[in-house]
């Protein structure tokens, strides 16, 4: 039994590959299973239901399994107790992390939007039949990390891939599906400000040290506009209770590629030299990997 399993604070994609590649292993004759490591968000309970699929299972653990990592290959964003676990395939689009593996392994990790693009082209590559569920969810993961195609990190095999999924997921009109996913993604109603910075944050080494960097995905700033201070309180609550030297929380407005950068911690008035009346705006920026955090390794180097 292979466990497949997506990061922590698992994204649309992360669910949606884990499914994706459980699938592909079960096509193969190989006994496997999704498994996620987190609450699923409304955008990725929207997918699933467009898709008509079950959520993974919760992860209790690794320990004495073979797994598949799928969306990441970063140690602090495993099952905590991943040592113990035999990695046999990953398949991820992020810089390669710190994972070792004792025996040789299957890997795909390319530099496309989506894991689920990878997913796409290995179905393609094995010929295993990609049912309307399956094209569901591969597409929307697709969408989903690309924003409709309007992030940096989209590339012409992420199109390619939804042109073909589409018809095979049922979907005749394109616009208005990435527009119904696009309101998902950025529904934050009711949300608290722990669990806004909570709801897309990663764990970055740096420096010796560990710092996060969150991400809201939103309509408009306006959406957050009276949580400031709650959001920058819980940035410092987790420096404090984490020992982080810095913890940051992205506010994007997708629909301008405009960024407002929250961020507390030891760091500080490294990022302060770049704020305006005490706002730090990151122009033209849209995605995390390939905008937010070189910028901030950059600057805090
Ligand atoms: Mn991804």
């Amino acid at each position: 039994m292979i466990q497949v399993v997506g990061h922590k604070n698992p994204d649309s994609d992360s669910i949606c590959s884990a499914l994706v590649g459980a699938a592909l292993l079960k096509a193969r004759g190989v006994e496997a299973k999704a498994v996620r490591q987190g609450e699923i968000n409304r955008e990725t309970q929207h997918i699933l239901q467009t898709a008509g699929v079950d959520q993974p299972e919760m992860c209790t653990g690794v320990a004495g399994e073979k797994v598949w990592l799928v969306d990441y290959t970063d140690l602090a964003q495993a099952p905590d107790d991943i040592a113990e676990a035999e990695i046999v395939g990953i398949v991820d689009h992020h810089r390669l992390g710190d994972v070792m593996t004792v025996n040789p392994l299957e890997a795909w990790i390319w530099p496309v939007g989506c894991t689920c693009t990878i997913m796409f082209n290995l179905f393609k590559m094995e010929n295993v039949e990609i049912t309307r569920e399956l094209a569901t969810l591969m597409m929307s993961a697709i969408l989903s990390d690309t924003v409709g195609f309007a992030s940096p990190t989209c590339t012409q095999k992420d199109k390619d891939a939804v042109a073909e999924l589409a018809p095979l997921a049922g979907v005749e009109d394109l616009d208005l599906f990435i527009k119904e996913l696009l309101i998902a993604k950025t529904d934050i109603q009711g949300l608290s400000a722990a669990e806004l910075v909570e709801k897309d944050l990663k764990a970055y080494p740096f420096k010796e040290r560990n710092v996060v960097v969150g991400q809201i995905e939103l309509a408009t700033l306006e959406q957050v506009e009276d949580m400031i201070a709650e959001l920058e309180a819980d940035l410092q609550r987790r420096c404090d209770e984490e020992g982080l030297a810095m913890a940051a929380l992205m506010l994007t407005d997708i629909t301008t590629s405009t960024t407002r950068l929250l961020y507390k911690g030891e760091w500080n008035e490294v990022l302060d030299a770049y704020a305006k009346d005490g706002m730090l705006m990151m122009e033209n920026t849209l995605s995390r990997k390939k905008q937010g955090w070189p910028w901030l390794q950059q600057v805090l180097a």
